[in-house]
């Protein structure tokens, strides 16, 4: 359907707005601010002006309240303009775009404060959650929760070269799996990165390769300039020769203008009648104005473009456009840093009317009646609602979550205990708990959830060994309602699809409670995608199993040593590593209740588990005891009031803990033991509590590592082991000046049974009881851990 003339105008005196407003935040940024040069802005200007038609387009005509979108990185100030034409963004914001507290860099969804639907930054990864949204809306929508809601598409602007991300493919793969719909992807084809022009033909690999996936592909080359011209006598030789043009040539002939391209013309071309008077009877700039007539930058041939798709189908728009449009370096192939000069700002802005002082006026240059662009304003159909940030109410979590006990069990076994039992009752809970694993479903615990709860698909697929008969101890059918999604062994994937299932609160309107699990070394494989779930303020469990050396038989490749310090260091992520089963269960009651928690309270949860068995205590457990256990940690044994030494662990060198213990007790007095479940929490606890004390001078709020080692004399020793980096607990002699010695794995790879490697590393009872003689005065512990 071809565009009305009005609706277009003001369309595209919009767009020529959004080109300057975002110029102009970016100038105001580099040369107008006081102390800009910490914040100089590089990378947005060019890259900007390339997405400013398409995304006036999609924003002033084409979405609707219910879609959402990932914004290319490097277009968050076209983002900002948009948002403050709209009223959603304020003038002081847009002053301060990249300084404290301003418009941020990359479109934020936790700092911005114009209604963001995806952080972006790390490229690549805005754009697969826009696919993991799309599914999680059919997996909402399955569900019966969609109620009379409209469907969203799921939209991402794409940069040609961002498309070189590998998390772009395995999601294409994934969203293939899952029959994707509704999702969008727009790729900026401006055939530049950061460095330089991209390689020839590109568009066809992406074409072919999204056609392979069963996408719809949409090529927006022309604009209706260069269409008017193909149909002049000699246009279907000027077409030929754009068609053939170079992609380094053509962006260099955009950047040197309508003079080099005529030269250039009339060289390859040469004197050929209709061709050259078509070339001829234009001037310089109209040549140029033709020839930057690319399909991006033509608002009519976006706008049918989007409106001509009447499907569901994902779809890959391929819209040609040039780097830094309209603006002085465009084309250039070193434009990625380019800063417009003061002069050539003054010379633009002379050319867009817009007066000195009156750079950030609404509407200021623009020909158009100001009243009829703002009520074109008002009825976008994308701002009818105006905020589109849904929310969902909280889910009652119970008291105690129960689990079958057994005198010896592994905190993996336990994991799915939990579950199970979570399967059985009819909850509010259980049915929005919502499982998801990149093929370890069954190594990592979850069978006995899935068995239960069913594997989600759109549509109904029994499992064929039950149907047959054929003993197997799982039952593998897919139904609309089941509650796992299975996933590809892609651990990136993992982490958008639970960061897409962890928003659909506010996206949906509805709330589910995702649990992914992983092998634990793997996390390092999707660390980006979490780190980003975690920035986007995403709410899930991540449940990672086996992990550091007790995985042992499984081999030194899947060791991991960093993840203790990664549960640490990462922001938004609550991290814990229990020992025992009872600390576990208090820990997933906790872990539900802090994934719904408003308000920078809560955030998502961490859980570094293990496949070994240990002896369980057989305790009563108390409120006191349940809270220190989700505070990060309570003392196993209490230490007397002589202690000379504590010896604190984490996880499953629980057992080499408690035997040094037993044989050092001998000779060293009142000896305590330290159970830490989450040196992450301890760790921020304390350093919080710091920060108060400095921050409201007097007040004397001491943390719980403060509390806890309080009464320890100041002479005593702490031997911290863990299996997994030393540092993770090597900070706790800091707390109150006691002298540490921290045990842990600080290598990668030796194979072994738990002895062997325990032993190698120097985690066992008897380096226990080493690092405790070097600490503490006395005699040699006489009695020591035998050779087995
Ligand atoms: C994961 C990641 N690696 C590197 C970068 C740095 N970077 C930012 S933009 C960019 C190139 C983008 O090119 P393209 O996607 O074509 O966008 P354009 O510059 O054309 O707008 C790079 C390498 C990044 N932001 N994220
Ligand atoms: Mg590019």
């Amino acid at each position: 359907m071809p565009v009305e003339s009005a609706r277009l105008e003001l369309l595209s005196a919009l767009a020529r707005k959004v080109l300057w407003l975002s110029s102009w935040t970016i100038h105001h940024a580099n040369h107008i601010r006081p102390n800009v040069d910490g914040l100089k802005v590089g990378g947005h200007q060019a890259s900007s002006a390339s997405l400013a038609n398409i995304m006036s387009a999609l924003y002033f005509s084409v979405l609707k309240p219910e879609d959402r979108v990932a914004v290319k990185p490097h277009a968050s100030p076209v983002f900002h303009a948009i948002q403050y034409l709209f009223g959603h963004q304020t003038r002081q914001k847009l002053e301060d775009f990249r300084g404290f507290k301003g418009a941020q860099s990359y479109p934020s969804r936790t700092k911005d404060t114009d209604d963001v639907d995806f952080s972006t930054g790390s490229v690549g990864l805005g754009v697969a959650q826009t696919l993991f949204a799309s599914l999680v809306q059919d997996y909402v929508k399955s569900h019966g929760w969609m109620k009379d809601r409209p469907e969203g598409r799921m939209i991402a602007l794409v940069g040609d070269a961002e498309m070189d991300e590998g998390n772009i493919f395995e999601a294409l793969l994934e969203g293939w799996k899952h029959g994707l719909r509704n999702t969008w992807w727009v790729v900026d084809y401006n055939r530049q990165s950061l460095d330089a022009v991209v390689r020839e033909g590109l568009w066809e690999k992406f074409e072919s390769m999204f056609r392979n996936f069963r996408w719809d592909v949409v090529i927006v080359k022309y604009g209706r300039l260069m269409r008017a011209a193909f149909a002049e006598p000699g246009g279907e030789a000027l077409k030929i020769w754009i068609d053939n043009c170079p992609n380094q040539m053509y962006a260099a002939l955009c950047f040197q203008g309508g003079a080099a391209f005529r030269k250039h013309l009339h060289d390859d071309i040469g004197d050929q009648g209709s061709v050259t008077q078509l070339i001829d009877r234009r001037s310089d700039d109209e040549l140029l104005a033709l020839m930057s007539n690319l399909g991006g930058h033509d608002m009519v041939s976006m706008i049918d473009a989007f409106e001509s798709i009447d499907h569901d189908r994902p779809v890959c728009f391929i819209a040609y456009t040039i780097k830094g449009v309209g603006l002085p370096m465009q084309g250039h192939k070193d434009n990625h840093a380019g800063l417009m000069t003061v002069t050539q700002m003054e010379k633009w802005r002379a050319a867009q009317n817009i007066r000195p002082g009156h750079e950030w006026d609404k509407f200021e240059g623009l020909s158009q009646d100001p009243a009829a662009l703002e009520a074109f304003l008002a009825q976008a159909p994308f701002n009818r609602e105006g905020r589109r940030r849904l929310t969902a109410p909280v889910i009652e979590v119970p008291e105690r979550l129960a689990f079958k006990p057994a005198p010896q069990m592994s905190t993996q076994q336990g994991f799915g205990l939990v579950l199970n039992e979570l399967a059985r009752e009819n909850t509010e809970l259980a049915s929005r708990i919502v499982t998801t694993s990149p093929d370890v479903t069954v190594s990592t615990n979850l069978g006995g959830w899935v068995n239960r709860r069913g594997l989600f698909a759109k549509a109904e697929n029994h499992d064929l060994f039950r149907q047959e008969k054929i003993p197997s101890t799982f039952n593998w059918d897919y139904s609309p309602r089941g509650q796992h999604l299975e996933l590809g062994i892609a651990e990136m994937n993992l982490f958008i699809m639970l960061s897409a299932l962890g928003l659909s609160h506010s996206i949906n309107g509805e709330r589910l409670l995702p649990i992914g699990t992983l092998y634990d070394p793997f996390i390092q494989r999707g660390l980006d995608a979490m780190n980003y779930a975690c920035y986007q303020d995403a709410r899930f469990m991540v449940v990672a199993t086996p992990s550091g050396i007790t995985l042992a038989p499984e081999g030194g490749a899947h060791q991991s040593i960093a993840t203790p310090l990664i549960g640490i260091a990462q922001d938004g992520l609550a991290s814990f590593e229990p020992a025992f089963v009872d600390e576990l269960a208090i820990i997933m009651g906790w872990g539900f209740a802090h994934m719904q928690r408003e308000g920078g309270e809560g955030g998502s949860v961490y859980l570094r588990l293990s496949t070994r068995t240990l002896e369980q205590p057989q305790r009563i457990m108390t409120p006191e005891l349940e809270k220190n256990i989700t505070d990060g940690a309570y003392w196993l044994r209490r230490p007397g009031p002589n202690c000379d030494l504590v010896v604190a662990y984490t996880g499953a060198v629980a057992a080499e803990a408690i035997e040094a213990i037993g044989l050092v007790g001998e000779s060293r007095r009142d000896v305590g033991v330290l159970a830490v479940t989450s040196a992450d929490r301890l760790h921020g606890g304390w350093t919080a509590a710091r920060k108060l004390r400095r921050d409201r001078r007097g007040v004397a709020h001491l943390s719980h590592i403060e509390k806890l080692l309080a009464p320890l004399p100041r002479d005593c020793g702490i031997v911290t082991v863990i299996d997994g980096h030393p540092a993770t607990l090597g900070w706790l002699g800091s707390v109150r000046g006691h002298r540490v010695e921290a045990l842990g794995v600080e290598h990668f790879g030796q194979t072994g049974t738990i002895d062997d490697l325990y032993r190698h590393h120097g985690m066992d009872a008897n380096a226990i009881i080493d690092a405790a003689e070097s600490l503490t005065a006395g005699g040699p512990v006489r009695h020591r851990k035998m050779a087995v």
